[in-house]
């Protein structure tokens, strides 16, 4: 094989000493999220092999030690000695910053996306690094500690192989935890797998018992979109897909649309997840919109319903979009949103196209999806009926805040906590008990509607449901803005029986569904009340669990102690719900996340959704990790 690049190309170079002084500004952070990271960082540079198709297969090993080894069949990293530096370009592109001559920009690269920084990064963290390039048939090596190579590359021997092989151990100096979780590498390289349809990307575990798992998919996006909808109805029967590249941009989309009422696009620039969207979101919604739009015309159905907006095309949508250019911009809060200019024209008019031939051919699919859509604009017509009947009332009674609510007087957002409680019993015991400088609260009557089960208009004039949207300020749907939220922590407060974590559990499907942005925020949290109290003569303890309830009946005199188990809040006076469950020198409270938004997507569809076959096997699977799971 020849190599099209050559050592001299490599640029402009700078050390690592950088690296090793400031590791969060070139990996994000050096928790279990930069751990990670650096096995992304290396997987990056083969999929540029793959994508330059010249490497088909990566293996990646979590070893004995918790090191890492990624192989793969590419081309090796180039080894001819630089002009310039008199340097092996290997040693430059594994010890200097930006090195790797990958700055031409005829053809997309993955690596140098979001944190982007190149091997020489994951090098000057580790411990140690070993890296081995089979090219030309050749072997050569370079050993490295923290980024500081041991000798010069050494040709070792001959080999009928090609592509590169790294082992690195990230530097316990630098990073906050060194072991690896196989799950969070497993999720990252299945995506990846999808979005590069046909890799084979192979992951490994040396530790323990030994696990392996294999992604390879064909199928690419199209696999992604029938994984995402493995639990749920299609209502087109066909995923619709295509590819089309414009002015140096490639594009993909899969789409199909599902018995729900959730919208689902995931987008991604050159393999990153662009969760804040950007231009190629936007062309692809102006697409689908004006497609459909146009459909509607043509079939006659617009009679039934003029228009079509944007929320009605998007009822029940799960679609990948999925592009690849050169110089991709990433802005926004977390860098996650497409900034090029020019990619919404090319994604619009490459959907345009793309989706109008296709709905041609396709005229009983379009059929389908265009009831769909029209059964929607009922009813968001319905829900803005609603919405504006709510907002008169409001606007006539001039009070704005729900009655039930007993606010605080703090009004920094910042410093103030939304506690929605179970039950008028347990909310009078929380107003009594609270802070009232920054600590509000919010009773719920009985159980709040199965939002998973229900349609915006339904949902909007569920009375719950509106005074905790009217309480929390953001508002909904298009008018939502989290900059308005009022409260920087909201605190789900239940009992601790099936009827609670039911409540606990409808509450969670609302906000993941209505209010995604206050769980990515970390503003989401679960109050703990205690499970037991345990008098002994004078002295009240509480348990959190079974296991603290043994601790303490272990150290005190168990003939004089009486247990009492909580059933409900409503057991607990206000001073008791204050010292347990609400003072914030000694509660403890659970934030929400969401790491993996595919996985809760799944969780929240099967658990709450129509299904009972797979809600079953759910629970079967996971009864153990769930305490008071009833639904
Ligand atoms: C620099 C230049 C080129 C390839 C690579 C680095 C490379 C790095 C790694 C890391 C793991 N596997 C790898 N395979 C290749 C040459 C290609 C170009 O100029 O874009």
């Amino acid at each position: 094989m020849t190599s099209d690049y050559s050592a001299d190309k490599i640029q402009v170079l700078e050390g690592l000493e950088a690296v090793r002084k400031r590791p969060a500004m070139y990996i994000g952070s050096t928790d279990h999220n930069g751990l990670h990271h650096l096995v992304y960082e290396v997987v990056d540079n083969s999929i540029d092999e793959a994508l330059a198709g010249v490497c088909d297969t990566i293996v990646v090993t979590i070893r004995a030690d918790n090191s890492i080894e990624v192989i793969d069949n590419g081309r090796g990293i180039p080894v001819e000695i630089h002009p310039v530096y008199k340097a092996s370009a290997l040693e430059i592109v594994l010890t200097k910053l930006h090195a790797g001559g990958k700055f031409d920009n005829q053809s997309y690269k993955v690596s140098g996306g979001l944190h982007g920084v190149g091997v020489s990064v994951v090098n000057a963290l580790s411990a140690e690094m070993k890296v081995e390039v089979y090219r030309d048939g050749k072997t050569y090596v370079q050993n490295y500690v923290r980024g500081i190579p041991k000798e010069k590359v050494k040709q070792t021997g001959e080999t009928k192989k090609n592509g590169t092989r790294v082992v690195f151990k990230p530097d316990s100096k630098i990073f906050e935890t060194t072991e690896y979780n196989f799950d969070t590498l497993a999720r990252r390289l299945r995506e990846l797998a999808f979005l590069n349809g046909g890799v084979k990307i192979i992951l490994r575990d040396d530790r323990g018992k030994g696990k392996e798992s294999v992604f390879q998919f064909k199928g690419g996006i199209v696999s992604f979109v029938q994984y995402l909808n493995e639990n749920k109805v299609s209502i087109t029967k066909k995923t619709i897909f295509f590819h089309s590249v414009r002015d140096k941009v490639d594009i993909e989309v899969a789409m199909d649309y599902i018995d729900s009422y959730n919208e689902l696009v995931y987008t991604y620039a050159n393999n990153i997840n662009t969760k804040e969207g950007g231009t190629h979101l936007i062309g692809f919604k102006s697409a689908l919109t004006r497609v459909l739009n146009e459909f509607l015309k043509k079939e006659g159905l617009d009679k039934k319903m003029a228009q079509l907006s944007g929320d009605d095309v998007r009822e029940g949508l799960v679609a990948i979009v999925s592009v690849k250019l050169p110089n991709p911009q990433f802005e926004g809060q977390t860098k996650m949103k497409l900034g090029n200019g020019d990619v919404k024209g090319i994604v619009e008019s490459a959907t345009i196209e793309n989706l109008g031939q296709f709905f041609e051919e396709n005229p009983q699919v379009v059929r389908k999806i265009l009831d769909k859509c029209i059964l929607s604009a009922q009813a968001r017509l319905a829900a803005k009926k609603a919405k504006e009947l709510t907002r008169r009332k409001n606007a006539l009674e001039n009070d704005t805040l729900p009655g039930k609510l007993a606010d605080c007087s703090e009004r920094d957002p910042a410093h103030c906590e939304l506690y929605l409680v179970e039950g008028d019993s347990a909310g009078g015991s929380a107003k009594q008990g609270r802070d009232r400088g920054f600590q509000a609260i919010l009773p719920l009557k009985g159980k709040i509607l199965n939002v998973e089960k229900s349609r915006l208009d339904k949902v909007l004039s569920n009375e719950e449901i509106k005074t905790i949207i009217t309480a929390i300020g953001t508002g909904i749907g298009d008018e939502f803005d989290i900059v308005k939220t009022r409260y920087h922590k909201i605190i789900i407060m239940t009992d601790a029986d099936v009827d609670g974590s039911h409540i606990r559990t409808l509450l969670l499907t609302f906000f993941f569904r209505y209010m995604p942005e206050t769980i990515r925020n970390g503003y989401l949290y679960i109050a703990q009340p205690p499970l037991y109290s345990i008098k002994s003569g004078k002295e009240k303890l509480y348990a959190y669990t079974d296991e603290e309830r043994d601790k303490i009946l272990k150290g005190i005199d168990k003939s004089k102690a009486s247990i009492q188990r909580y059933k409900g809040l409503g057991e607990m006076n206000p001073d008791q719900l204050w010292e347990t469950t609400m003072d914030p020198a000694r509660r403890t409270i659970l934030q929400v996340n969401m790491e993996d938004e595919v996985e809760a997507e799944d969780v929240f569809t099967v658990l709450m959704g129509d299904a009972v076959e797979p809600r079953r096997k759910f629970i079967e699977d996971n009864a153990r990790n769930v305490r008071n799971l009833d639904l």
